[in-house]
């Protein structure tokens, strides 16, 4: 029987010795790890694809879970010593069902662009053909890109955005028309805008296709009802847990009241998503990032995780508006979610490659992003995409977005751009700007780090 009592004082000494032995054991990694949380604490994290996770999440994950294999859903297991297991499965099913409003939920892909591989290899044959939006426009590699294995296995047509940095319907929709495609994937990774699931359903079903929402970017926001949730517009939902959900690397896949519908062969769509994760794609699920998985969903529904929402949309629109303010050109003129996107070569002649490595030696982390009609390359670009994930889990005020605005400003205008991938920053500038970032960050440190 669960004995409260017992479990803690056991767990306790097992995570501190294990920390005791990982330092003796394996003095460098020891200090790595020491080196990594001294780097997320000190410098300023604005990387659109991730959020802090939830020390507690972090402990989950490193958890004994790991030694059990179990390949198999909650009661249906090939392996013995199950019993534990499969209750953290079924509450982080139970949780995610819940949060989300689906229907159905599978927790085992092991990231999401394993869930987008399962549900097409799932539902498609190898040269069928998909459509979903192009990389260089902030789509996804494993929605259809040419160097990724959806891309190889599946004819994959690609869809953009207009000059207005919008996702394109009537491109969407002309492509639709020409090219059938068995499915449509409406997701995104460096798109400020909120998704019309909708109008995307609408597509699908003029050309009888399915409809695939990746939602790895926003689901926190779909969550707080922040952004319309496609449960119930598309077949099927994927998301990792990690960039919005403060959770583990993982992906799940969902489905809404459609789960019981039949496909071609007889099965529902539901037997062909369980069947698809295991055996078709993974075999034993990674148990450990389950239970991480089951934590981060269990905040999920919580008042703290509603605010963390609402300050990822306030943050990410003062940062935008700042910007704007101070002259950049910022894709769409806005954002409605976390991302904002610069167009750094046409307000400060420098390319993105250039503005990264600029303001990382800086210490604000931000990626080189391509952004609509880019001139340059993927290696080079000429935008920045800027997330407000990290500044949330900070719990930034207005006026600390402000600061942050100007110390990018400040970095980027006295980058002096020698070549498309050589720049030059005054030191002097750099250590300055490097001591406010620390002071930021020491004042607003991110819970429980
Ligand atoms: N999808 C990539 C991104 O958005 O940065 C990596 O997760």
């Amino acid at each position: 029987m669960y004995d409260p009592s017992r479990p803690t004082t056991q767990l306790t000494s097992f995570y501190a010795d294990a920390l005791r032995s990982l330092e003796l054991s394996d003095p460098v990694l020891h200090g790595l790890f020491g080196a990594e949380l001294d780097r997320q604490r000190q410098t300023l994290a604005l990387v659109a694809s991730c959020s802090p996770v939830t020390p507690a999440a972090v402990l989950a994950e490193g958890n004994v879970f790991v030694n059990v294999t179990a390949e198999g859903y909650p009661g249906r297991r090939f392996h013995a010593g199950c019993v534990n297991v499969d209750q953290v499965e079924q509450l982080a099913i139970d949780r995610a069902k819940h949060v989300f409003g689906a229907r159905f939920v599978n927790v085992q892909p092991h990231s999401a662009s394993t869930a987008n591989q399962v549900v097409m290899l799932s539902l498609l044959r190898p040269g069928d053909s998909i459509l979903g939006l192009d990389l260089d426009a902030g789509g996804h590699l494993s929605h259809g890109a040419a160097v990724n294995i959806s891309g190889r296995i599946f004819e994959a047509h690609r869809y953009g955005l207009g000059r207005d940095g919008l996702i394109d319907f009537d491109d969407v929709e002309a492509k639709a028309r020409k090219y059938r495609p068995k499915l449509i994937i409406a997701g995104t990774t460096a798109y400020p805008r909120t998704i019309d699931w909708r109008e995307f359903r609408r597509i699908a079903d003029e050309v009888g296709a399915y409809l695939l929402a990746d939602i790895s970017h926003i689901a926190g926001l779909v969550i707080a009802g922040l952004h319309p949730s496609p449960i119930g517009h598309a077949h099927i939902v994927t998301t990792c847990t990690h960039k919005q959900l403060y959770g583990p690397r993982g992906g799940l896949i969902m489905l809404g009241d459609c789960a019981a519908a039949p496909l071609p062969d007889g099965r529902s769509l539901e037997e062909a998503v369980q069947r698809g994760i295991f055996p078709l794609i993974q075999g034993a699920p990674a148990v450990n990032s389950i239970a991480a998985k089951a934590y981060a969903l269990g905040l999920a529904s919580g008042a703290v995780f509603a605010d963390t929402m609402a300050r990822v949309r306030s943050t990410a629109a003062v940062l935008a508006e700042q910007l704007m303010q101070r002259g950049v050109r910022v894709v769409s003129g806005g954002t409605d979610n976390h991302i904002v996107m610069a167009d750094v070569l046409s307000s400060f002649d420098i390319t993105g490659i250039n503005a990264e490595k600029a303001l990382e030696e800086c210490g604000i982390l931000v990626n080189k992003n391509r952004i609509a009609f880019d001139s340059r390359p993927a290696g080079v670009t000429s935008g920045v995409r800027f997330g407000s994930n990290g500044m949330a889990a900070r719990r930034f005020e207005p006026d600390d977005v402000s600061q942050v605005a100007d110390l990018v400003i400040e970095v980027l205008t006295e980058t002096e751009q020698v070549s498309d991938r050589i720049y030059r920053l005054d030191p002097s500038l750099r250590a300055r700007v490097r001591q406010q970032v620390q002071d930021m960050c020491d004042r607003r440190p991110i819970a429980g780090y």
